[in-house]
Protein backbone atom coordinates (compact mmCIF):
# COMPACT_ATOMS: atom_id res chain seq x y z
CA UNK A 1 0.00 0.00 0.00
CA UNK A 2 1.38 3.37 -1.15
CA UNK A 3 -0.25 6.50 -0.20
CA UNK A 4 0.14 10.41 -1.28
CA UNK A 5 -0.11 12.02 2.47
CA UNK A 6 -0.50 10.15 5.81
CA UNK A 7 -1.97 12.11 8.31
CA UNK A 8 -0.99 11.76 11.88
CA UNK A 9 -2.79 12.80 15.17
CA UNK A 10 -0.36 12.49 18.20
CA UNK A 11 -1.51 12.29 21.60
CA UNK A 12 -1.15 15.18 23.72
CA UNK A 13 1.18 15.36 26.56
CA UNK A 14 0.30 12.63 29.25
CA UNK A 15 1.51 9.63 27.96
CA UNK A 16 -1.46 7.78 26.32
CA UNK A 17 -1.73 4.83 29.26
CA UNK A 18 -2.17 7.27 31.83
CA UNK A 19 -4.31 9.57 30.20
CA UNK A 20 -7.77 9.82 30.83
CA UNK A 21 -8.89 8.77 27.68
CA UNK A 22 -12.28 9.98 27.88
CA UNK A 23 -10.86 13.70 27.85
CA UNK A 24 -9.02 12.26 24.03
CA UNK A 25 -11.61 10.35 22.86
CA UNK A 26 -13.08 12.16 20.16
CA UNK A 27 -12.02 11.77 16.36
CA UNK A 28 -10.22 14.74 15.44
CA UNK A 29 -12.54 16.77 13.23
CA UNK A 30 -10.11 19.07 11.65
CA UNK A 31 -7.21 17.04 10.47
CA UNK A 32 -10.36 14.87 8.99
CA UNK A 33 -11.87 17.71 7.11
CA UNK A 34 -8.32 18.65 5.87
CA UNK A 35 -7.87 15.13 4.65
CA UNK A 36 -11.55 15.02 2.91
CA UNK A 37 -10.37 18.42 0.92
CA UNK A 38 -7.01 16.38 -0.18
CA UNK A 39 -9.03 13.56 -1.08
CA UNK A 40 -11.94 15.21 -2.44
CA UNK A 41 -8.88 17.02 -4.99
CA UNK A 42 -7.35 13.46 -6.34
CA UNK A 43 -4.69 12.75 -3.40
CA UNK A 44 -5.07 9.07 -1.71
CA UNK A 45 -4.87 9.86 1.83
CA UNK A 46 -5.06 8.13 5.01
CA UNK A 47 -4.78 8.86 8.77
CA UNK A 48 -3.02 7.24 11.67
CA UNK A 49 -4.54 8.31 15.01
CA UNK A 50 -1.61 7.35 17.51
CA UNK A 51 -4.51 7.28 20.30
CA UNK A 52 -6.59 4.42 18.29
CA UNK A 53 -4.88 2.29 18.52
CA UNK A 54 -2.25 3.76 21.10
CA UNK A 55 1.31 3.55 19.42
CA UNK A 56 4.67 4.02 20.35
CA UNK A 57 7.44 5.74 18.47
CA UNK A 58 8.94 2.62 16.81
CA UNK A 59 5.43 1.21 16.03
CA UNK A 60 4.42 4.45 14.42
CA UNK A 61 7.53 4.63 11.78
CA UNK A 62 6.81 0.77 11.26
CA UNK A 63 3.62 1.75 10.33
CA UNK A 64 4.53 4.98 7.44
CA UNK A 65 7.01 2.15 6.30
CA UNK A 66 3.63 -0.08 5.71
CA UNK A 67 1.84 2.97 3.82
CA UNK A 68 4.85 4.53 1.91
CA UNK A 69 3.55 8.31 2.08
CA UNK A 70 4.80 11.08 0.11
CA UNK A 71 4.19 13.39 2.32
CA UNK A 72 3.53 13.07 6.00
CA UNK A 73 0.79 15.95 7.63
CA UNK A 74 0.67 16.14 11.65
CA UNK A 75 -2.22 17.89 13.38
CA UNK A 76 -0.85 19.35 16.51
CA UNK A 77 -2.29 21.19 19.45
CA UNK A 78 -0.32 22.43 22.17
CA UNK A 79 -0.10 19.47 24.48
CA UNK A 80 0.77 17.42 21.63
CA UNK A 81 3.55 19.76 20.63
CA UNK A 82 6.05 17.81 22.27
CA UNK A 83 5.09 14.06 21.23
CA UNK A 84 5.33 15.72 17.55
CA UNK A 85 8.72 16.91 18.35
CA UNK A 86 9.46 13.44 19.33
CA UNK A 87 8.56 11.79 16.18
CA UNK A 88 10.34 13.95 13.73
CA UNK A 89 14.02 12.14 14.35
CA UNK A 90 13.09 9.02 14.25
CA UNK A 91 10.56 9.39 10.87
CA UNK A 92 13.58 11.59 9.70
CA UNK A 93 15.91 9.51 10.22
CA UNK A 94 14.16 6.29 9.00
CA UNK A 95 13.11 8.32 5.96
CA UNK A 96 15.13 11.13 4.96
CA UNK A 97 13.84 13.20 2.70
CA UNK A 98 9.84 12.50 2.78
CA UNK A 99 8.65 16.18 3.64
CA UNK A 100 6.88 16.96 7.17
CA UNK A 101 3.63 19.08 7.50
CA UNK A 102 2.14 20.28 10.53
CA UNK A 103 -1.00 22.02 10.55
CA UNK A 104 -3.34 23.16 13.64
CA UNK A 105 -3.82 25.59 16.37
CA UNK A 106 -0.25 25.08 17.64
CA UNK A 107 1.23 25.23 14.59
CA UNK A 108 -1.01 28.42 13.35
CA UNK A 109 -0.09 30.00 16.46
CA UNK A 110 4.07 29.06 17.29
CA UNK A 111 4.99 28.26 13.61
CA UNK A 112 8.91 28.56 14.41
CA UNK A 113 8.41 25.89 17.50
CA UNK A 114 7.59 23.35 14.78
CA UNK A 115 10.34 24.37 11.93
CA UNK A 116 12.75 24.51 14.74
CA UNK A 117 11.69 20.80 15.48
CA UNK A 118 12.50 19.40 12.17
CA UNK A 119 8.99 20.10 10.38
CA UNK A 120 9.47 21.26 6.81
CA UNK A 121 6.37 23.00 6.37
CA UNK A 122 3.61 24.52 8.41
CA UNK A 123 0.01 25.52 7.15
CA UNK A 124 -1.17 28.35 9.79
CA UNK A 125 -5.01 29.07 10.05
CA UNK A 126 -7.83 26.50 7.77
CA UNK A 127 -6.36 23.80 6.02
CA UNK A 128 -8.66 22.25 3.88
CA UNK A 129 -7.83 24.69 0.86
CA UNK A 130 -3.84 25.79 1.64
CA UNK A 131 -3.10 22.11 3.05
CA UNK A 132 -4.31 20.61 -0.74
CA UNK A 133 -2.39 23.45 -2.53
CA UNK A 134 0.41 23.28 -0.67
CA UNK A 135 0.86 19.28 -1.43
CA UNK A 136 0.41 19.48 -5.00
CA UNK A 137 3.00 22.10 -5.16
CA UNK A 138 5.61 19.53 -3.14
CA UNK A 139 4.34 16.85 -5.37
CA UNK A 140 4.91 18.47 -8.59
CA UNK A 141 8.14 20.16 -7.64
CA UNK A 142 6.08 23.75 -7.34
CA UNK A 143 7.19 27.07 -5.35
CA UNK A 144 5.50 26.74 -2.66
CA UNK A 145 6.28 30.90 -1.30
CA UNK A 146 3.17 31.67 -2.85
CA UNK A 147 0.51 29.52 -0.92
CA UNK A 148 -1.12 31.84 1.63
CA UNK A 149 -0.86 30.57 5.51
CA UNK A 150 2.39 28.18 4.45
CA UNK A 151 5.62 29.07 6.45
CA UNK A 152 9.04 27.39 5.64
CA UNK A 153 12.58 27.28 6.19
CA UNK A 154 14.78 28.18 3.62
CA UNK A 155 18.41 27.90 4.89
CA UNK A 156 18.02 29.71 8.04
CA UNK A 157 15.83 32.13 6.99
CA UNK A 158 12.07 31.66 7.79
CA UNK A 159 9.64 32.01 4.47
CA UNK A 160 6.02 33.04 5.23
CA UNK A 161 3.43 33.37 2.38
CA UNK A 162 0.57 35.52 2.47
CA UNK A 163 -1.70 35.86 5.27
CA UNK A 164 -4.23 32.79 4.92
CA UNK A 165 -8.15 34.04 5.39
CA UNK A 166 -10.69 32.49 6.59
CA UNK A 167 -13.44 30.05 4.61
CA UNK A 168 -16.22 31.63 4.31
CA UNK A 169 -18.75 29.43 2.96
CA UNK A 170 -18.55 26.14 5.18
CA UNK A 171 -21.47 24.70 3.27
CA UNK A 172 -19.17 24.19 0.33
CA UNK A 173 -16.35 21.28 2.23
CA UNK A 174 -16.45 17.85 1.77
CA UNK A 175 -17.95 16.03 4.85
CA UNK A 176 -14.91 15.51 7.41
CA UNK A 177 -13.31 12.01 5.93
CA UNK A 178 -15.01 9.60 8.98
CA UNK A 179 -14.13 6.60 7.19
CA UNK A 180 -10.49 7.10 7.79
CA UNK A 181 -10.71 6.37 11.84
CA UNK A 182 -11.46 3.29 13.64
CA UNK A 183 -15.42 5.26 14.19
CA UNK A 184 -16.60 2.99 15.96
CA UNK A 185 -13.49 2.95 18.87
CA UNK A 186 -14.23 6.84 19.90
CA UNK A 187 -16.66 8.14 22.56
CA UNK A 188 -17.54 10.56 20.45
CA UNK A 189 -18.47 9.21 17.76
CA UNK A 190 -20.87 11.42 16.56
CA UNK A 191 -18.75 14.57 16.80
CA UNK A 192 -19.64 17.51 14.41
CA UNK A 193 -19.42 20.84 13.89
CA UNK A 194 -22.04 23.43 13.20
CA UNK A 195 -20.11 26.04 13.07
CA UNK A 196 -16.86 27.84 13.52
CA UNK A 197 -15.14 30.80 15.74
CA UNK A 198 -16.97 32.77 18.48
CA UNK A 199 -18.11 36.62 18.84
CA UNK A 200 -16.32 36.52 21.90
CA UNK A 201 -12.71 37.55 22.96
CA UNK A 202 -12.02 36.04 26.27
CA UNK A 203 -8.50 35.80 27.65
CA UNK A 204 -7.53 32.30 28.35
CA UNK A 205 -8.60 30.88 24.74
CA UNK A 206 -7.06 30.34 21.65
CA UNK A 207 -9.57 30.24 19.43
CA UNK A 208 -9.39 34.07 19.52
CA UNK A 209 -6.59 34.25 17.58
CA UNK A 210 -6.20 31.24 15.49
CA UNK A 211 -9.63 31.61 14.75
CA UNK A 212 -10.21 35.09 14.79
CA UNK A 213 -14.00 36.63 15.92
CA UNK A 214 -15.49 35.52 12.16
CA UNK A 215 -18.25 33.34 13.19
CA UNK A 216 -19.51 31.28 10.14
CA UNK A 217 -22.45 29.18 10.56
CA UNK A 218 -23.38 26.43 7.91
CA UNK A 219 -26.93 26.06 6.95
CA UNK A 220 -29.03 24.20 9.17
CA UNK A 221 -30.19 21.62 6.14
CA UNK A 222 -26.93 20.97 5.55
CA UNK A 223 -25.87 20.30 9.14
CA UNK A 224 -29.12 17.89 9.34
CA UNK A 225 -28.01 16.70 6.31
CA UNK A 226 -24.68 15.33 7.61
CA UNK A 227 -26.27 14.35 10.61
CA UNK A 228 -28.76 11.62 8.48
CA UNK A 229 -25.27 10.24 6.54
CA UNK A 230 -23.64 9.65 9.29
CA UNK A 231 -26.86 7.45 10.49
CA UNK A 232 -26.79 5.92 7.46
CA UNK A 233 -23.02 5.06 6.93
CA UNK A 234 -21.88 4.27 10.46
CA UNK A 235 -24.96 4.10 12.52
CA UNK A 236 -24.38 7.27 14.62
CA UNK A 237 -27.72 8.61 16.76
CA UNK A 238 -25.80 10.27 19.79
CA UNK A 239 -23.63 13.59 18.43
CA UNK A 240 -21.33 16.34 19.88
CA UNK A 241 -21.36 19.45 18.06
CA UNK A 242 -18.03 20.77 18.24
CA UNK A 243 -18.77 24.37 17.83
CA UNK A 244 -16.94 26.38 20.36
CA UNK A 245 -20.54 28.04 21.32
CA UNK A 246 -23.24 26.52 20.19
CA UNK A 247 -26.13 29.19 21.03
CA UNK A 248 -23.72 32.24 19.71
CA UNK A 249 -26.63 32.53 17.21
CA UNK A 250 -29.31 31.76 19.50
CA UNK A 251 -31.76 31.96 16.60
CA UNK A 252 -30.43 29.72 14.75
CA UNK A 253 -29.60 27.40 18.04
CA UNK A 254 -33.52 27.80 17.66
CA UNK A 255 -33.67 26.77 13.87
CA UNK A 256 -31.45 23.96 14.12
CA UNK A 257 -33.01 22.76 16.87
CA UNK A 258 -36.73 22.81 14.99
CA UNK A 259 -35.25 20.85 11.93
CA UNK A 260 -34.14 17.94 14.76
CA UNK A 261 -37.36 17.66 16.21
CA UNK A 262 -38.80 15.67 14.25
CA UNK A 263 -35.51 12.79 13.89
CA UNK A 264 -34.79 10.84 17.27
CA UNK A 265 -30.82 11.76 17.49
CA UNK A 266 -29.93 12.53 20.71
CA UNK A 267 -26.93 15.03 21.29
CA UNK A 268 -24.99 17.03 23.16
CA UNK A 269 -23.43 20.59 22.86
CA UNK A 270 -21.36 23.47 24.59
CA UNK A 271 -22.42 27.31 25.22
CA UNK A 272 -22.37 30.25 27.27
CA UNK A 273 -24.96 31.81 29.79
CA UNK A 274 -26.02 35.10 27.96
CA UNK A 275 -27.58 34.19 25.27
CA UNK A 276 -29.84 31.69 26.78
CA UNK A 277 -30.44 34.05 29.75
CA UNK A 278 -33.59 35.76 28.59
CA UNK A 279 -34.36 32.95 25.90
CA UNK A 280 -35.26 29.75 27.77
CA UNK A 281 -37.84 28.84 25.30
CA UNK A 282 -34.61 28.02 23.06
CA UNK A 283 -33.01 26.25 25.71
CA UNK A 284 -36.66 23.79 25.89
CA UNK A 285 -36.44 23.46 22.08
CA UNK A 286 -33.01 22.08 22.16
CA UNK A 287 -34.34 19.53 24.90
CA UNK A 288 -37.34 18.43 22.89
CA UNK A 289 -35.23 17.94 20.11
CA UNK A 290 -32.80 15.75 21.42
CA UNK A 291 -30.47 17.83 23.26
CA UNK A 292 -29.65 15.62 26.35
CA UNK A 293 -25.97 17.31 27.59
CA UNK A 294 -24.94 20.80 27.81
CA UNK A 295 -21.80 22.30 29.14
CA UNK A 296 -21.88 25.44 29.97
CA UNK A 297 -18.60 27.49 30.01
CA UNK A 298 -19.33 29.81 33.12
CA UNK A 299 -15.80 30.21 33.67
CA UNK A 300 -16.63 31.79 37.51
CA UNK A 301 -19.23 32.10 40.02
CA UNK A 302 -17.48 35.55 41.67
CA UNK A 303 -20.11 38.08 41.20
CA UNK A 304 -17.04 40.42 40.75
CA UNK A 305 -15.86 38.70 37.97
CA UNK A 306 -18.76 36.97 36.64
CA UNK A 307 -20.20 40.68 36.35
CA UNK A 308 -16.61 41.38 34.23
CA UNK A 309 -16.34 38.81 32.13
CA UNK A 310 -19.81 38.24 31.31
CA UNK A 311 -22.03 41.01 31.95
CA UNK A 312 -23.72 38.35 34.16
CA UNK A 313 -24.44 38.19 37.32
CA UNK A 314 -24.80 34.54 39.54
CA UNK A 315 -28.85 34.52 39.89
CA UNK A 316 -29.61 35.27 36.41
CA UNK A 317 -26.64 32.42 35.56
CA UNK A 318 -28.52 30.23 38.33
CA UNK A 319 -31.57 30.14 36.55
CA UNK A 320 -30.68 29.01 33.10
CA UNK A 321 -29.00 26.18 34.56
CA UNK A 322 -31.43 24.87 37.25
CA UNK A 323 -33.96 25.40 34.43
CA UNK A 324 -31.99 23.22 31.98
CA UNK A 325 -30.90 21.04 34.95
CA UNK A 326 -34.36 20.18 35.29
CA UNK A 327 -35.74 19.20 32.28
CA UNK A 328 -36.51 15.59 31.87
CA UNK A 329 -38.64 13.77 29.36
CA UNK A 330 -40.88 10.92 29.00
CA UNK A 331 -40.03 9.83 25.54
CA UNK A 332 -41.72 11.68 22.74
CA UNK A 333 -39.66 9.87 20.11
CA UNK A 334 -36.62 10.98 21.75
CA UNK A 335 -34.97 8.88 24.58
CA UNK A 336 -36.58 9.52 28.25
CA UNK A 337 -34.06 11.17 30.64
CA UNK A 338 -33.13 14.44 31.90
CA UNK A 339 -30.79 17.01 30.49
CA UNK A 340 -27.21 16.72 31.76
CA UNK A 341 -25.88 20.44 32.42
CA UNK A 342 -22.67 20.51 33.12
CA UNK A 343 -21.25 24.23 34.53
CA UNK A 344 -17.54 24.73 33.65
CA UNK A 345 -14.89 26.88 35.89
CA UNK A 346 -11.52 28.25 35.24
CA UNK A 347 -9.87 28.72 38.59
CA UNK A 348 -6.71 31.08 38.84
CA UNK A 349 -8.39 34.25 36.05
CA UNK A 350 -5.24 37.10 36.66
CA UNK A 351 -8.49 39.16 38.62
CA UNK A 352 -9.02 35.61 40.95
CA UNK A 353 -7.82 36.45 44.31
CA UNK A 354 -8.75 33.64 47.81
CA UNK A 355 -12.34 35.08 47.52
CA UNK A 356 -13.18 34.81 44.22
CA UNK A 357 -12.18 31.46 44.44
CA UNK A 358 -14.07 30.43 47.30
CA UNK A 359 -17.45 32.12 46.01
CA UNK A 360 -16.51 30.34 42.79
CA UNK A 361 -16.48 26.58 44.48
CA UNK A 362 -19.52 27.45 46.68
CA UNK A 363 -21.56 28.83 43.44
CA UNK A 364 -20.20 24.88 42.18
CA UNK A 365 -21.72 23.37 45.06
CA UNK A 366 -25.03 25.42 45.36
CA UNK A 367 -25.09 24.01 41.82
CA UNK A 368 -24.35 20.73 42.71
CA UNK A 369 -27.28 20.90 45.21
CA UNK A 370 -29.61 21.49 42.73
CA UNK A 371 -28.59 18.57 40.09
CA UNK A 372 -25.85 20.69 37.76
CA UNK A 373 -22.31 19.07 37.15
CA UNK A 374 -19.70 20.74 37.28
CA UNK A 375 -15.85 20.54 35.90
CA UNK A 376 -12.77 22.73 37.41
CA UNK A 377 -9.72 23.55 35.24
CA UNK A 378 -7.20 25.43 36.24
CA UNK A 379 -6.13 28.48 33.75
CA UNK A 380 -3.63 27.49 31.24
CA UNK A 381 -1.77 30.05 28.87
CA UNK A 382 -2.25 28.56 25.52
CA UNK A 383 -0.66 30.49 23.11
CA UNK A 384 -2.83 31.92 20.61
CA UNK A 385 -4.65 33.29 23.72
CA UNK A 386 -3.90 36.99 25.01
CA UNK A 387 -2.72 35.86 27.81
CA UNK A 388 -0.16 34.03 26.54
CA UNK A 389 0.73 36.38 24.28
CA UNK A 390 0.72 39.64 26.33
CA UNK A 391 0.67 38.08 30.07
CA UNK A 392 2.47 41.34 31.89
CA UNK A 393 -0.80 43.00 30.21
CA UNK A 394 -2.58 40.54 32.45
CA UNK A 395 -0.74 40.69 35.15
CA UNK A 396 0.40 36.95 35.10
CA UNK A 397 3.69 35.35 34.77
CA UNK A 398 4.27 31.91 32.82
CA UNK A 399 5.81 29.77 35.32
CA UNK A 400 6.47 26.95 33.24
CA UNK A 401 6.90 26.94 29.59
CA UNK A 402 6.83 23.25 29.10
CA UNK A 403 3.47 22.99 26.69
CA UNK A 404 3.33 19.80 27.52
CA UNK A 405 1.94 20.18 31.11
CA UNK A 406 -0.86 22.95 29.73
CA UNK A 407 -3.55 20.48 30.64
CA UNK A 408 -6.44 21.56 32.85
CA UNK A 409 -5.93 20.00 36.60
CA UNK A 410 -1.73 21.24 36.21
CA UNK A 411 -1.25 24.96 37.85
CA UNK A 412 1.58 26.66 35.46
CA UNK A 413 1.22 30.29 35.72
CA UNK A 414 0.91 32.82 38.79
CA UNK A 415 -1.16 35.98 38.84
CA UNK A 416 -0.50 38.88 40.48
CA UNK A 417 -2.62 37.67 43.73
CA UNK A 418 -1.68 34.33 43.94
CA UNK A 419 1.24 32.68 43.18
CA UNK A 420 1.16 28.99 41.09
CA UNK A 421 1.48 27.00 44.03
CA UNK A 422 -1.51 28.81 46.04
CA UNK A 423 -3.50 28.55 42.71
CA UNK A 424 -2.90 24.60 42.44
CA UNK A 425 -3.97 24.24 46.49
CA UNK A 426 -6.82 26.28 46.39
CA UNK A 427 -8.11 24.43 43.44
CA UNK A 428 -7.19 20.86 44.83
CA UNK A 429 -9.12 22.05 47.99
CA UNK A 430 -12.09 23.14 45.95
CA UNK A 431 -12.28 20.01 43.73
CA UNK A 432 -12.14 17.50 46.86
CA UNK A 433 -15.25 19.52 48.42
CA UNK A 434 -16.40 19.26 45.09
CA UNK A 435 -16.19 15.51 44.04
CA UNK A 436 -17.58 14.41 47.97
CA UNK A 437 -21.05 15.77 46.71
CA UNK A 438 -20.78 13.10 44.24
CA UNK A 439 -19.58 10.55 46.60
CA UNK A 440 -21.79 11.48 49.35
CA UNK A 441 -25.24 12.91 47.50
CA UNK A 442 -25.33 15.30 50.47
CA UNK A 443 -23.78 18.85 49.67
C1 LIG B 1 -14.15 20.03 20.62
C2 LIG B 1 -12.89 20.33 21.39
C3 LIG B 1 -12.36 19.32 22.19
C4 LIG B 1 -12.94 17.91 22.22
C5 LIG B 1 -12.42 17.12 21.02
C6 LIG B 1 -10.95 17.28 20.68
C7 LIG B 1 -10.60 16.56 19.40
N1 LIG B 1 -9.98 15.41 19.51
O1 LIG B 1 -10.85 17.04 18.31
C8 LIG B 1 -12.41 17.38 23.59
C9 LIG B 1 -13.42 17.66 24.66
C10 LIG B 1 -12.09 15.87 23.63
C11 LIG B 1 -11.19 18.28 23.78
C12 LIG B 1 -10.14 17.94 24.59
C13 LIG B 1 -9.04 18.75 24.77
N2 LIG B 1 -8.92 20.04 24.35
CO1 LIG B 1 -10.17 20.93 23.17
N3 LIG B 1 -11.28 21.93 22.02
C14 LIG B 1 -12.30 21.61 21.31
C15 LIG B 1 -12.79 22.83 20.50
C16 LIG B 1 -13.97 23.47 21.21
C17 LIG B 1 -13.17 22.56 19.03
C18 LIG B 1 -12.13 21.77 18.23
C19 LIG B 1 -12.67 21.53 16.85
O2 LIG B 1 -13.08 20.44 16.53
N4 LIG B 1 -12.71 22.56 16.01
C20 LIG B 1 -13.24 22.50 14.66
C21 LIG B 1 -12.16 22.13 13.65
C22 LIG B 1 -12.73 22.17 12.23
O3 LIG B 1 -11.12 23.07 13.75
P1 LIG B 1 -9.62 22.64 14.08
O4 LIG B 1 -9.57 21.41 14.87
O5 LIG B 1 -8.88 23.81 14.60
O6 LIG B 1 -9.01 22.27 12.63
C23 LIG B 1 -8.77 23.23 11.62
C24 LIG B 1 -7.39 23.90 11.69
O7 LIG B 1 -6.81 23.93 12.98
C25 LIG B 1 -6.57 23.17 10.68
N5 LIG B 1 -5.93 21.89 11.02
C26 LIG B 1 -6.17 21.01 12.00
N6 LIG B 1 -5.38 19.94 11.86
C27 LIG B 1 -4.62 20.12 10.77
C28 LIG B 1 -3.63 19.32 10.20
C29 LIG B 1 -2.98 19.80 9.06
C30 LIG B 1 -1.93 18.98 8.44
C31 LIG B 1 -3.32 21.06 8.50
C32 LIG B 1 -2.61 21.57 7.32
C33 LIG B 1 -4.31 21.85 9.09
C34 LIG B 1 -4.95 21.37 10.21
O8 LIG B 1 -7.52 22.90 9.68
C35 LIG B 1 -8.72 22.44 10.32
C36 LIG B 1 -9.91 22.64 9.43
O9 LIG B 1 -10.05 23.99 9.05
C37 LIG B 1 -11.51 23.71 20.55
C38 LIG B 1 -11.73 25.20 20.38
C39 LIG B 1 -11.36 25.60 18.94
N7 LIG B 1 -12.03 26.53 18.38
O10 LIG B 1 -10.46 25.06 18.33
C40 LIG B 1 -10.86 23.31 21.87
C41 LIG B 1 -9.34 23.35 21.95
C42 LIG B 1 -8.75 22.81 20.66
N8 LIG B 1 -9.03 22.40 23.02
C43 LIG B 1 -8.01 22.73 23.71
C44 LIG B 1 -7.43 21.93 24.73
C45 LIG B 1 -6.33 22.57 25.54
C46 LIG B 1 -7.85 20.62 24.98
C47 LIG B 1 -7.24 19.64 26.00
C48 LIG B 1 -5.72 19.60 26.04
C49 LIG B 1 -7.82 19.94 27.39
C50 LIG B 1 -7.20 19.16 28.55
N9 LIG B 1 -7.61 17.97 28.74
O11 LIG B 1 -6.38 19.65 29.27
C51 LIG B 1 -7.82 18.29 25.51
C52 LIG B 1 -6.86 17.63 24.48
C53 LIG B 1 -7.43 16.40 23.87
C54 LIG B 1 -6.97 16.07 22.45
N10 LIG B 1 -5.74 15.87 22.17
O12 LIG B 1 -7.80 15.92 21.61
C55 LIG B 1 -7.48 24.10 23.31
C56 LIG B 1 -6.17 23.97 22.53
C57 LIG B 1 -5.23 25.09 22.85
C58 LIG B 1 -3.96 24.94 22.11
N11 LIG B 1 -3.25 26.05 21.95
O13 LIG B 1 -3.58 23.87 21.72
C59 LIG B 1 -8.68 24.68 22.46
C60 LIG B 1 -8.27 25.61 21.31
C61 LIG B 1 -9.62 25.44 23.43
C62 LIG B 1 -8.89 26.52 24.24
N12 LIG B 1 -8.77 26.33 25.54
O14 LIG B 1 -8.42 27.50 23.77
N13 LIG B 1 -11.29 19.42 23.04
S1 LIG C 1 -13.91 30.71 25.77
FE1 LIG C 1 -15.83 30.24 24.69
S2 LIG C 1 -17.00 32.20 24.74
FE2 LIG C 1 -14.83 32.71 25.19
S3 LIG C 1 -13.91 33.25 23.18
FE3 LIG C 1 -13.48 31.06 23.56
S4 LIG C 1 -15.16 29.96 22.54
FE4 LIG C 1 -15.82 32.11 22.79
Amino acid sequence: MSVDILFIYPPTGWSPKAMNIAENDAPPIGLLYVAAAARRGGLSVAVLDLNHPTLTASETVDAISRMAPRIIAFSVLTTASASVKRLVAPIKSAFPGLPLVAGGIHATVLPEDLLKAGIDFVVRGEGEERFYELARAIIDGKPVDKIPGVVFRDGSAVVAGPRNVAIRDLDALAYPARDLVPLGDYGQAGAICGSRGCPYSCSFCSSVLSQGHLYRTRATAKVVEEMDSMHAEFGTTRFQFFDDNFTADVERAAALSKALLSRSYVWACQTTVMELAGRLDVLDLMFEAGCREVYFGLETGSRRLMQQYKGLNPERALVVLTHAASRVSNGNGHPASRLQTVAGFILGHPEDDEQSIEETVQFALTLRSMGVDTMMSIMQPYPGSLLHRTPARYGVTIENTSFEDYLYPKANLSTRHLSRERIRDLYAGGLLRIMRTYETGVV
